[in-house]
């Protein structure tokens, strides 16, 4: 750790009492001005999805009174400023109600939240897409839509929030994260991943509010779920009770009493989907549609809003403005606090919430491991390889946090000084996931958006179906997350087809904005990870072996050849006549083809491929460079072939798999599918004489 020890040594409770928040005009309204501010809610609501033929009104109608209580009493943020780092964050996890956020956002004062904006609700380059994109627009802070995700990221907001508090003190970092999130959210399985993860971490400035209508599309819930959410909430460690979801007060209570528990918090709050529809309200029917203008005439009957669609009358609007106002002086009493920080505490914080790498001591950790690695080769599996970087690259960066699905020992994530990170010390740097892999990619999100930490973990590589949806989100919200998947390929050996990945270097490749890479050795891995970390625009995923594999980058070099995505490994002897191509741990069985066809007087050169999807993206001269103009190309990978005629076109010899794998030792695995020096050899020699 590199953390000045007066960090370390801040008192949170001392700095939370300076840091209680005393919201300006936090008190209730009377429940007349109550009703009319939710209404504003509601009519937004109706009136977008009504114009845009599409959306989603029923939630945001429905949770229009806990959203009122929430942002005007309870939510510590500000418009001016939406990424101050020690605002509440608020996910709203039912991604489809999005309009329910919008509707705040324009009625807070979030300065691009126009009308405008709301008119334009679900058009291409408006800031209000069908489901809210972090990144996109301001005040969102996750991209939800698929159910379940945004609770599961806001787990690791929370974490997030108790690690950097026990680092830099509560006068720095003292916010909560509220959650609203549907039956849809609670029904999905990485929901009781994510709630047993922060039951377990008794993360109490966790707040979910379930919108409790026992609606979703199919019909009334009773179709298809009989679950207690209170009580499966209250045995995984929560502090949880059920309300009137239209009660201000009650809400306002819940909140209240949640914010001095000592454990994470469920408010079950019995909502009615579309409040205020009159025939369409408490059914299915105002789940994900417009509601027609012949219903929505009546409900503004009901609700008694006369104003006309998109129209805020100035009073109500007044209100929403002032609520808005509310955390300003929050927020400039708090950067107050930050300025007179310690200067190197206080540097150290912005470096990490800016996503800052202390370039200088990466570079140095990098030299250091590679260094060693031209003194002394290794013949490790890229495992062991990735936990000897981190050796090094986690002390130049505290901002990593490591964990694992259970199987720290063979991903080989967590390094000799990482302490544990629990209830007992938040400031700990490693966390054992458990067999939750869904529910780790999803709250390393959470930390990534949170900001002040580089998330990593690990699984084996079979699993990141397991992990895919939050990996896919992870690149579509350009988040820095990295993922650690060893055990990959048939190179695992007797665990069997069941745990050897064939096809997920391809279905990963597949993920836009996701880097895949496979190092070849000990120095591709750590420039691998190098290049991982750098990537503050985007998801990596480092595939690394069971198995030892010789170390075949020899000698001092500096440069990160990686970083192309390939590179000329060997080169011929002469002109070549063959070209191959290859990742991780088949590049050495490459290495030994060409030296076998060396012996035969064929020239033959290697280029290892360690990410595919960095050398796709150069230009097509570099490209046409690396691949040269052999007139055989071969591409030897231990998985399927797609995406590899890129590289070798569609005449080109594949050596790889076909199908699944089978469980026996390794080594008679490669034998058994034909990955091997001499099947590669034959191949090309064939190619040749033909
Ligand atoms: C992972 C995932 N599966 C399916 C969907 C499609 N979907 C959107 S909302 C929803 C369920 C609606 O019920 P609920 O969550 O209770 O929301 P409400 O009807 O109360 O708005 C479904 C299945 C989705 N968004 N994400």
């Amino acid at each position: 750790m590199t953390m000045p020890e007066g960090l370390l040594a801040a008192s949170a409770s001392a700095a939370l009492a300076q840091n209680s928040f005393v919201p300006a005009s936090g008190v209730a309204p009377a429940r007349a001005e109550h009703d009319r501010m939710a209404n504003a809610i509601r009519a937004l609501a109706m009136d977008a999805v009504e114009q845009a033929k599409s959306g989603h009104p029923g939630l945001p109608m429905g949770a229009a009174d806990i959203a009122t209580v929430l942002f005007t009493r309870f939510l510590k943020f500000d418009p001016t400023d939406p990424n101050w780092p020690d605002r509440d964050r608020f996910v709203l996890s039912a991604g489809h109600g999005s309009m329910l956020l919008y509707s705040l956002l324009h009625l807070l004062g979030y300065e691009k939240m126009t009308i405008a904006e709301l008119k334009r609700f679900r058009q291409i380059g408006s800031l209000t897409p069908g489901h809210p994109e972090h990144g996109h627009t301001p005040g969102v802070e996750t991209t939800t839509g698929p159910l379940g995700q945004g609770l599961a990221n806001a787990v690791g907001m929370a974490i997030a929030e108790r690690h950097l508090a026990s680092l830099f003190g509560g006068e720095i970092v003292d916010h909560t994260t509220f959650v609203l999130a549907s039956d849809g959210d609670l029904m999905e399985g990485i929901s009781q991943e994510a709630i047993a993860l922060a039951g377990h971490l008794k993360l109490n400035k966790l707040i979910v509010l379930f919108d409790d209508n026992g609606i979703s599309i199919d019909g009334p819930l009773a179709l298809s779920d009989a679950v207690d959410q209170v009580q499966r909430f209250a045995s995984a460690g929560w502090a949880a009770t059920r309300i009137d979801g239209h009660d201000p007060a009650a809400i306002a209570a819940a909140l209240e009493a949640a914010k001095k528990s000592e454990r994470p918090s469920l408010i079950a709050c019995r909502t009615t989907i579309g409040f205020g529809a009159p025939t369409k309200g408490g059914t299915e029917k105002v789940h994900g549609s417009a509601l027609g203008a012949e219903e929505i005439a009546a409900a503004r009957e009901k609700l008694n809003w006369t104003a006309p669609p998109f129209e805020i009358p100035p009073a109500i609007l007044e209100r929403w403005r002032e609520s808005g106002k509310r955390g300003r002086p929050a927020r400039l009493a708090w950067q107050e606090r930050l300025a007179a920080l310690e200067p190197r505490s206080r540097a150290e914080f912005e470096r990490r919430i800016a996503g800052v790498l202390p370039a200088e001591k990466l570079a140095d950790a990098v030299g250091a491991v590679k260094r060693k690695l031209a003194d002394a080769p290794k013949e490790i599996a890229t495992r062991s390889a990735s936990e000897f970087a981190l050796e090094a690259l986690t002390v130049a960066l505290p901002e990593m946090i490591g964990g694992s699905a259970d199987l720290t020992g063979s991903n080989n994530t967590r390094t000799k000084a990482m302490k544990v990170l629990n209830a007992a010390d938040y400031s700990g740097r490693f966390i054992h996931y458990g067999v939750r892999e869904h529910g780790m990619a999803a709250a390393m999100n959470g930390m990534a958006l949170h900001g002040g930490i580089i998330p990593y973990s690990g699984t084996f590589l079979v699993f990141s179906d397991y992990c895919r949806p939050a990996i896919r989100l992870a690149a579509l919200m350009g988040q820095r997350v990295i993922h650690v998947m060893t055990h990959d390929s048939i190179g695992l050996g007797e665990d069997g087809p069941t745990h050897q990945p064939v096809e997920h270097l391809a279905a990963l490749r597949a993920i836009p904005n996701l880097k895949v890479f496979r190092p070849c050795d000990a120095v591709e891995t750590i420039e691998c990870w190098q290049l991982a970390l750098q990537t503050a625009t985007g998801p990596s995923v480092l595939a690394l072996t069971r198995q030892n594999v010789p170390q075949l980058r020899l000698g001092r070099d500096e440069a990160n050849r990686c970083a192309g995505g390939a590179y000329e490994l060997i080169a011929a002897k002469g002109a070549p006549a063959v070209s191959l191509f290859a990742t991780g741990s088949e590049v050495s069985i490459a290495a030994a083809a060409q030296k076998l066809l060396a012996e035969r007087g064929v020239a033959a050169r290697v280029v290892s491929v360690p990410c595919l999807d960095l050398f796709l993206a150069l230009s097509g001269s570099e490209r046409a460079a690396i691949i040269g103009e052999a007139k055989i190309k071969i591409a030897v990978e231990a998985g399927i072939r797609q995406g590899w005629d890129a590289v070798i076109g569609s005449e080109g010899i594949f050596v790889g798999m076909t199908g699944f794998g089978a469980s026996a030792p390794y080594k008679e695995l490669y034998q058994h599918f034909g990955i091997t020096p001499e099947k590669v050899a034959a191949a090309a020699t064939a190619a040749l004489n033909n």
